[in-house]
């Protein structure tokens, strides 16, 4: 039995995670660490149960909650953080309190007690890129991010590399590019959207939607993070994308579309302050040395499963919603 502590579990990525592996690994024990914040929701693990599977409601700057735990497991998946850009716009604090110093409280369990680490981070710590030409991210981009959010994921990554370096910590890192599918909070681009045209609403589009993201589906990123945690090399960093780039006024146009409205039943909003242009992700040493590949090739056949999902578990996101879109109208957006 193989005992992982998964932190942020009751987050978007994490609970996916939590179930792909329960699904997947019948010899694992699985520990949730989660603070559930506004973003965390403890349904979204509903129907895991013990023996197999713990919820601990605790957050990661708890030093001593956090060493306890990770001495009484085996591989810490740290997914745990606060992941708006546009909150980190409004008030940075608590990006700098649980990115930064609650990572480091779990490397420093990780390096007392030797634990295996997999440390979750985004592809925005290397800044954006030109709207056109065909650059792409590749693990040897230097690091350039732009928001308090890419900051303090930059600065939790570099203190992986630290701590690999210096200490010995057992640590891999990736970095992924956008993710979408079931319980995903209702801020995040596609989820606002499709919530909103359920709502008998419109999209809200940044700017004039010409800002490029490379999504990928929940599933094919947490496929890519078990590989990685199975195979990867310590002390390595691996990028994840599935080749999905569309800017986002084509994204919109395509959830119109696939919910039966006209594709110009949109709106235009205030920009983001500092709005990074596009992200793309080179994923060919993901692809090469851990023969991983995307299920989902078509962001349209994700988009329909992922409008489906919110169709379905109202009950999910309708509590979420109202303070959600009052945060937005604060800034026009
Ligand atoms: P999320 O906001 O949906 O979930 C974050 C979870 O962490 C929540 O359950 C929250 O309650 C918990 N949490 C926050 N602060 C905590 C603390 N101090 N202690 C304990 N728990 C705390 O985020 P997500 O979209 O699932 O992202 C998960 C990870 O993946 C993050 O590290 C993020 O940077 C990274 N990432 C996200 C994306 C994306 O597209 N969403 C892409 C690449 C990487
Ligand atoms: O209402 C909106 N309208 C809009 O046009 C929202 C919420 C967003 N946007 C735009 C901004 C971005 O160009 O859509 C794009 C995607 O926005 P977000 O969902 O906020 O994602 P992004 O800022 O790209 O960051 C996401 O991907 C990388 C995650 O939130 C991060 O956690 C991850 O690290």
């Amino acid at each position: 039995m193989t005992a992982y502590l998964v932190t942020g579990g009751a987050g978007f990525i994490g609970a996916n995670f939590v179930r792909l592996l329960a699904d997947q690994r019948p010899s694992t024990t699985i520990t949730v660490l989660d603070a559930l914040t506004y973003a965390g929701s403890r349904t979204s693990l509903d129907g895991l149960a013990s023996p197999r599977f713990a919820f601990v409601h605790g957050n990661i700057r708890d030093a001593e909650l956090v060493d306890q735990l990770v001495a009484a497991h085996d591989v810490v998946v740290h997914f745990a953080a606060e992941s708006h850009n546009d909150n980190s716009l409004r008030d940075p604090s608590p990006f700098v309190d649980t990115n930064l110093v609650g990572t480091f409280h779990l490397l420093e369990a990780v390096r007392r007690h030797d634990r295996r680490y997999h440390h979750i981070s985004t592809d925005e710590v290397y800044g954006d890129l030109p709207l056109t030409g065909g650059d792409r991210f590749s693990e040897s981009t230097p690091y350039n991010p732009s928001s308090p959010y890419s900051a303090t994921k930059a600065g939790s990554d570099l203190l992986v590399r630290a701590w690999v370096r210096s200490f010995g910590v057992r640590a891999t890192i990736s970095n992924c590019s956008n993710n979408y599918g079931p319980y995903q909070h209702v801020e995040k681009f596609i989820p606002r959207q499709i919530t909103n045209i359920l709502d008998g609403g419109r999209p809200r589009l940044y700017g004039l939607g010409a800002n490029v993201r490379d999504w990928i589906h929940v599933s094919d990123h947490n496929e890519a993070v078990l590989r990685i945690i199975d195979d990867g090399m310590i002390g390595e960093t691996y990028l994840i994308g599935a080749d999905g780039e569309a800017d986002n006024l084509t994204v919109v146009r395509t959830l119109l579309h696939l919910m039966g409205r006209p594709v110009d039943a949109y709106d235009l909003v205030p920009d983001r302050v500092g709005h990074d242009l596009r992200y793309a992700i080179d994923a060919s040493r993901l692809r090469r040395e851990l023969g991983w590949a995307p299920q989902f090739t078509s962001l349209e056949q994700g988009l329909s499963q992922t409008i489906q999902w919110y169709r379905d578990h109202q009950e999910w996101w309708r509590p979420q919603k109202a303070a959600t879109e009052a945060k937005y109208a604060a800034t026009g957006q």
